[in-house]
């Protein structure tokens, strides 16, 4: 299946050292070589190349390639979908909802190529006129995590090569099939584009190492990161030494705060596609639930019941809603966090390895509900598994200042029908996270907002909203059509 599924975007990925794996059953599904120091060197200076031409095409021009990549991914969308669960472990539908956010925002940076609006400002001196211009910034390497191996690269291309911008792609080294995938896509656009400069977007396979040589190069404007908290604090500094800009996406936390009047149905939903979804593997998975005293006896049972019943499985066959972990490690990290919880008090419902005889060489796991009476170190903590911390509360206040009380800053919700509680949340001082919804999960946003969070999370934003002024320059322009040359504030300078 997936020597047809690849050749269908006419890749081969059989040569090279570096192997790939899928977490259905362990298997192999392709081989890839690695790009050493001097490849990586080439593809910067190609992209360098690329920019200068690149940045001279009228955004709108660009966004006509941007549209004709996006008519790909629509006409390729259950290829690509399918490629991902095999490659990522994601159901289909994930699979597919994942191809969808890359068609959404190739729709969206159509629209912005036309749209990249500067001020016109006030001077305070006569006959003067102030504007800004957002200009392209440079070459932006991206940097991706095996849970979303091609939604958030598009993300970030989309806007980057509307913004006239040229990409270098360092996927995860656990997904490149996805990417080489993605990228086969993009040259057929290119290819019906007719005119673009060559190596506009381009691949740079590789583990660590790969990812430095990307942050600490000069010639690349933007570093945009996705991944581990850990990770994020190793490459930031990089990047800031040589004064570059960087946009990160670091790990999650995040929680749902289950007040006495939300709708317990609506509420018990979130909580299943947002905790065990992905199999707990997205930066916005619901890792934290603070439910109400006079609920928690309806609310935890019914959940315990719901998570007894989940389709645990193959995630190509219909019907399946968690799949495997993307590998051992994984598992053993989830394993870790159990014991801990349990050494600080926990109370834990399933977790566990699930089809062991039937996926000898593949990590299923039984979705956990751990009851919390304090939110403790373990809590405070991202495992990239589906666990699910269970506390309760009394006083909204409480619930609010320990919501708040982990060092990530990603996404948040509340389940309420209450307005002041509802407004509370979202106000001021109420959640601190960059996403914060009602009566809606924590995970699955929408491309049109900007997405990203504060704290441990990076502080960086992508996706919609203004998220494109990241991917540029701002140049400020004062233009004098008078036949004077007055000075700001009012100097007198004449000799
Ligand atoms: C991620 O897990 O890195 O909001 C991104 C969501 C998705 C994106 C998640 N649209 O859950």
């Amino acid at each position: 299946m997936t020597i047809e599924l690849l050749s269908s975007f006419g890749i081969t990925a059989s040569a090279g050292a570096h192997l790939v794996h899928s977490p259905i059953d362990g298997g192999e599904i392709g081989r890839v070589a690695f790009d050493d120091a001097k490849s990586i060197e080439t593809k910067i200076a190609r992209s360098a190349q690329a920019f200068r031409i690149w940045r001279d095409v009228p955004a709108p021009r660009r966004g006509e390639l941007v549209r004709l990549f996006g008519e790909e991914l629509r006409a390729n969308k259950a290829a690509l979908g399918r490629l991902v669960t095999l490659e990522a472990g994601k159901i289909l539908q994930e699979g597919l909802g994942e191809v969808q956010e890359m068609i959404d925002i190739c729709d969206f940076a159509v629209g912005l190529s036309r749209q990249l609006y500067g001020l016109t400002i006030a001077s305070e001196r006569p006959g003067h006129r102030m504007m800004e211009t957002w200009h392209p910034a440079g070459p932006v390497a991206i940097i991706s995590a095996f849970n979303f191996p091609v939604a958030v690269w598009a993300w970030n291309a989309a806007l980057a090569l509307v913004c006239g911008d040229s990409v270098l792609w360092k996927p995860s080294e656990k997904t490149p099939l996805t990417a080489l995938a993605s990228q086969a896509l993009f040259e057929r656009a290119v290819k019906r584009f007719g005119d673009a400069p060559m190596h506009l977007s381009q691949i740079v396979l590789g583990a660590r190492e790969a990812g430095d040589a990307l942050a600490k190069d000069v010639r690349i404007a933007v570093v945009s990161a996705t991944g581990s908290t850990r990770m994020g604090r190793e490459l930031a500094p990089v990047v800031a030494a040589r004064f570059g800009k960087s946009i990160l996406e670091l790990g999650g936390n995040n929680a749902m705060i289950v007040t006495p009047s939300a709708k317990l149905e609506l509420a018990l939903r979130a909580i299943l596609f947002s905790a065990v979804g992905t199999a707990g593997q997205r930066c916005t998975s619901l890792r934290r639930l603070f439910v109400h005293d006079s609920i928690y006896g309806k609310l935890v049972p019914a959940l315990k019941t719901a998570y007894g019943k989940l389709a645990i499985g193959d995630p190509a066959a219909s019907g399946t809603l968690v799949g495997p972990l993307i590998d051992k490690q994984a598992f053993e990290n989830m394993e870790r966090a159990l014991a801990a919880a349990r050494s600080e008090g926990g109370v834990v419902s399933g977790g566990g390895r699930a089809l062991t005889q039937q996926y000898p060489n593949a990590f299923y796991v039984h979705p956990a509900i751990v009851e919390m009476s304090e939110q403790t170190a373990t809590v405070c903590h991202e495992t990239f598994a589906p666990i699910l911390y269970v506390m309760r509360y009394r006083d909204f206040a409480d619930a609010m200042s320990r919501h708040n009380a982990v060092p990530q800053g990603l996404s948040s919700c509340i389940f309420t029908t209450d307005m002041q509680e509802a407004e509370r949340f979202i106000a001021a001082s109420g959640s601190d996270c960059g996403i914060a919804n009602v009566n809606i999960g924590p995970s699955g946003a929408e491309i049109g907002g900007a997405f990203g969070g504060e704290k441990e999370t990076g502080g960086g934003r992508e996706s919609g909203s203004d998220s494109w002024k990241a991917y540029m320059r701002r140049q400020t322009a004062t233009i004098n059509y008078s036949d004077a040359l007055p000075l700001a504030q009012g100097i007198e300078f004449d000799v």
